[in-house]
């Protein structure tokens, strides 16, 4: 490719993420004017982010009022599932988009009557690559993997481990029958960002979960 187009798409690129950050800053804003607390939920497909939603969801949707803000390509499935437990839900099909971005997230906040919600967890379409580069204007990010997506995960993927606050390790109630060592996964996390709180789940048996909720609604 010659270099003057490999230096536009560069651009390109730059310009893309400089006003995905822009309009996020602007999401988090109006989240706050409304006093919500917000979760954008990253993780590899099927790694159980919408089991985990569920779980909470069903814990939580008594004394809070929940948004879940389900991404996915082409379906529905996921906010159907989280429904289900008390909670509100919007489905963003991204199409042939492999992430969310924070034009998805405004669009759907500005169309909503936020007065009408005290938290919004937004799950991300499942892909460990794709949504790093895409802030929303959440509080915090989740990063949930799982045990059978084999002992390397956090290693391979380490910039959403970078840049989240949260990690999940799920499906933990498998770890009889899958050669893994969580304490190395949870090492590999540590050492990519030795701020981040790190929870080992299963939303089967709902191990940690109680937890996790302290920690995403102790401060
Ligand atoms: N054994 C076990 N299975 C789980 C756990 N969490 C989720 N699953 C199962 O794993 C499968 C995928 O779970 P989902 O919650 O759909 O995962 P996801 O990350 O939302 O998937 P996508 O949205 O498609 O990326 C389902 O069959 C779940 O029942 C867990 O903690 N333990
Ligand atoms: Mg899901």
């Amino acid at each position: 490719m010659p270099e003057e187009e490999l230096s536009k798409i560069i651009e390109l690129n730059e310009d893309l993420i400089e006003n995905n950050d822009n309009l996020a800053a602007q999401n988090k804003e109006l989240l706050k004017r409304y006093n919500i607390r917000s979760f954008d939920v990253v993780g590899a497909i099927g790694a159980g982010k919408t089991a985990i939603l569920e779980s909470i969801s069903k814990r939580i949707s008594k004394n809070r009022r929940v948004l879940v803000i389900n991404g996915d390509v082409t379906t529905r499935i996921d906010a159907d599932r989280i429904e289900k437990h008390g909670v509100k839900t919007i489905q963003i099909n991204t199409g042939r988009e492999c992430a969310l971005n924070s034009y998805h997230i405004s669009q759907v906040i500005k169309n909503s009557d936020l007065s009408e919600y005290d938290v919004i967890f937004i799950e991300n379409v499942g892909n460990l690559i794709c949504p790093s580069d895409f802030i929303l204007g959440t509080d915090k990010r989740i990063v949930v993997v799982s045990i059978t997506e084999g002992p390397w995960v956090i290693r391979k993927h380490p910039m959403l481990f970078k840049f989240s606050d949260v990690a999940i390790i799920n499906k933990v109630d498998l770890v009889d029958v899958i050669d893994v060592n969580i304490e190395n996964m949870i090492s590999d996390a540590l050492e990519i960002n030795p701020n981040i709180k790190i929870f080992t789940t299963s939303a089967i048996t709902d191990e940690n979960i109680p937890e996790l909720i302290k920690e995403l609604f102790s401060d």
